[in-house]
């Protein structure tokens, strides 16, 4: 355990994360943090962001998609998003771009992209997790 978090975990601000390096799409993504008892990561605000990016090793999905109503963001546990620090002429592609991800390294920002873009060389499915522990 490393400051709450089970090994291999990284801890920030009273969250666990987990960063899985493995290219997969956002739906598997989404179902491995589940059998994982987790969900994809949710990142809240500017604080939390630049932390988080400051880890990353490449681009990767984040939880946020707006499958159910385009335009309007929902992080995978069905809550509204927030917090939003859309990269430079993001958020486009309307209704074919669903998802939210840090898929240009450096990261200056959210991307949307398509959840099953798997033609696209930088698509990012590397994958994060988050899951909060009581302490
Ligand atoms: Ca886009």
């Amino acid at each position: 355990m490393v400051g709450g978090c089970p090994n291999g975990w990284k801890s920030f601000s009273g969250h666990c994360y987990l960063f899985v390096y493995k290219r997969i799409t956002w739906m598997n993504a989404g179902i491995e943090c589940h059998n994982r008892g987790g969900y994809l990561v949710q990142v809240d605000n500017s604080h939390e962001e630049r932390w988080l990016t400051s880890q990353l090793k490449d681009e990767v999905w984040l939880g946020m998609n707006d499958t159910q109503n385009a335009g309007h963001w929902r992080w995978s546990n069905k809550s509204i998003v927030s917090y939003t620090n859309w990269r430079y002429s993001e958020p486009n592609g309307e209704r074919s771009e669903n998802c939210g991800c840090y898929c240009k390294i450096p990261v200056t920002g959210l991307v949307s992209i398509g959840m099953t873009d798997l033609t696209n060389n930088w698509i990012c499915l590397p994958w994060i997790r988050q899951c909060t522990f009581t302490f």
